[in-house]
């Protein structure tokens, strides 16, 4: 039975909860969900910490961190196998990308917040500089696609900035957030400035209600962010929020085929497309058109299919299966639910789906369905190719590809998007901005854009009283 992590302590209160191997559908463990008690509890123990942790030199804290980026390389093994027990996912991507950067995220925001200069402004006779300033106690909301990743991604930065956090991990992946926690106290971390509980969407509404609770970050659906926007509005928290995406490629007749499709089957397919970057809408150059649907339909009976996170995720994206058949698409590649005759008939499956001939107007066109499929649309020019991609309420990320140089920065520099990869996909600097425009979300986290967001500046002017001349 997982119990919450507060004060530096085991905490085991609340009624229990199962959570379920998404390959099996069988409970895999047990947890305590949070009552407003044990919330309440998780605030205190992290606004008790506050003060001492904010007062740390960044050094110091940044020596932390790299003491946490060890404890994780030390229980590698372990953040893996209950990372794959929760989320059904095969190691070649946990032990390759989840857990990896969870190490990665806490040695970079160490760097960058060490190596960060303060800002001064020089005016004839006047001095001004900023100093910043923690946020205090941030909620850190985290979801179900890339449990240990995403939550790494907020709390080192949080963390290092000063701040001390109570984190929610998703109800469905708790098992790696657990892991952490043992993590955090064998490395002797100060009680307090890691806390975390369990729960679903319940528990997370007092915790980013909490009256203490003065920053956060979340990542998830627009749906649940917006919720989120009225919950803090009154107190008007910080809040930053990657969100979903409806993320357009663009295949020109001019790229390098063969990786335009191998990029293609990666970033609609990884991790069954439950990645907010994953491509859900392709642009496909006419000349090109029939080829490239006909190697990407064959390319895609050969993925293995990965779990869907639950039943009810599985019903949403068998129910866009259903919807693209009824408003008139022709299916390229599957379609329904894959027949293994062994364990997994039990599991969540849902099979790879490549689609075309839906209007752009098509809810399966409009909506995130955040499942291993995508709709195929041909184009006629860069311009169409630009406002096709851009005909979305959402702004998350984009793909090109091309071997044109110039045409990869005009039209990457005409797309809505916050981020956009030429040639490839899901490459990552920990330096840069990440978020989305539109319905994709609010603030950019990463780099310096994290440390922003986790602190606040106080400006500081001076005016220099000059000397009787
Ligand atoms: O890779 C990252 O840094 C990141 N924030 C990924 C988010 C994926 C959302 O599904």
């Amino acid at each position: 039975m997982l119990t919450h992590f507060i004060g530096g302590l085991p905490v085991a209160a609340g009624h229990p909860f199962p959570v379920h191997d998404p390959v099996t559908g069988a409970v895999v463990r047990q947890a305590h969900e949070a009552d407003p008690e044990v919330v309440d509890r998780a605030v205190r123990a992290a606004r008790e910490a506050a003060r001492d942790w904010a007062a740390m030199p960044v050094g110091e804290r940044a020596g932390w961190m790299r003491r946490l980026a060890e404890g994780i390389e030390s229980r590698f093994d372990d953040l893996v196998a209950a990372e794959i027990a929760d989320t059904g996912k095969p190691f070649d991507q946990t032990g390759t990308l989840d857990i990896p950067r969870g190490i990665a995220h806490f040695r970079a925001f160490a760097e960058i917040a060490a190596q960060r200069p303060d800002d001064a402004y020089h005016l004839p006779g006047v001095l001004s500089y900023t100093v910043r300033r923690p946020l205090g106690v941030v909620a850190v909301i985290v979801p179900w696609n890339l449990p240990f990743l995403l939550m790494t991604w907020k709390l080192a930065p949080a963390l290092v900035a000063g701040n001390t956090v109570v984190v929610k991990p998703s109800e469905s992946t708790p098992g790696s957030a657990a892991v952490f926690a043992e993590i955090c106290a064998e490395a002797g971390l100060p009680p307090g400035v890691v806390n975390i509980i369990f729960g679903y969407g319940a528990s997370g509404q007092l915790l980013v209600e909490h009256p203490d609770v003065d920053g956060v970050t979340f990542t998830g659906s627009t749906r649940t962010a917006s919720t989120i926007m009225r919950m803090v509005a009154d107190r008007v928290k910080p809040i930053s929020f990657e969100l979903g995406g409806k993320n357009a490629g663009l295949v020109f007749d001019d790229c390098d085929l063969d990786r335009a499709v191998d990029g293609a089957v990666q970033s609609v397919f990884t991790n069954g497309g439950q990645v907010c970057l994953c491509t859900e809408r392709l642009y496909v150059q006419r000349s090109i058109f029939e080829e490239f649907c006909a190697r990407l339909a064959s390319r895609a009976q050969e993925v293995e299919p990965q779990p869907m996170i639950s039943l009810e995720h599985r019903e949403k994206v068998l129910s866009y299966y259903a919807l693209a058949r009824s408003e008139g698409a022709k299916v390229l590649t599957g379609g329904g639910v894959p027949a293994f005759n062994d364990h997994r008939d039990s599991g969540y499956f849902v099979e790879p789906t490549v689609v075309t001939g839906l209007s752009e107007w098509s809810r399966f066109n409009r909506e995130e369905i955040f499942g291993p499929v995508c709709h195929v649309a041909p184009f006629d020019s860069e311009t169409e190719a630009i406002d096709l991609a851009n005909n979305s309420d959402y702004g998350l990320a984009a793909t090109l590809w091309t071997t044109g140089l110039d045409r990869a920065h005009r039209v990457a520099q005409r797309l809505e998007a916050g981020l956009v990869w030429v040639n490839t996909w899901y490459l990552r600097d920990l330096r840069t901005p990440f978020g989305g425009m539109k319905l994709s979300g609010i603030g950019r986290e990463g780099g310096l854009q994290s440390l922003d967001f986790y602190s606040e500046p106080t400006t500081v002017t001076i005016k220099l009283e000059q000397p009787d001349a």
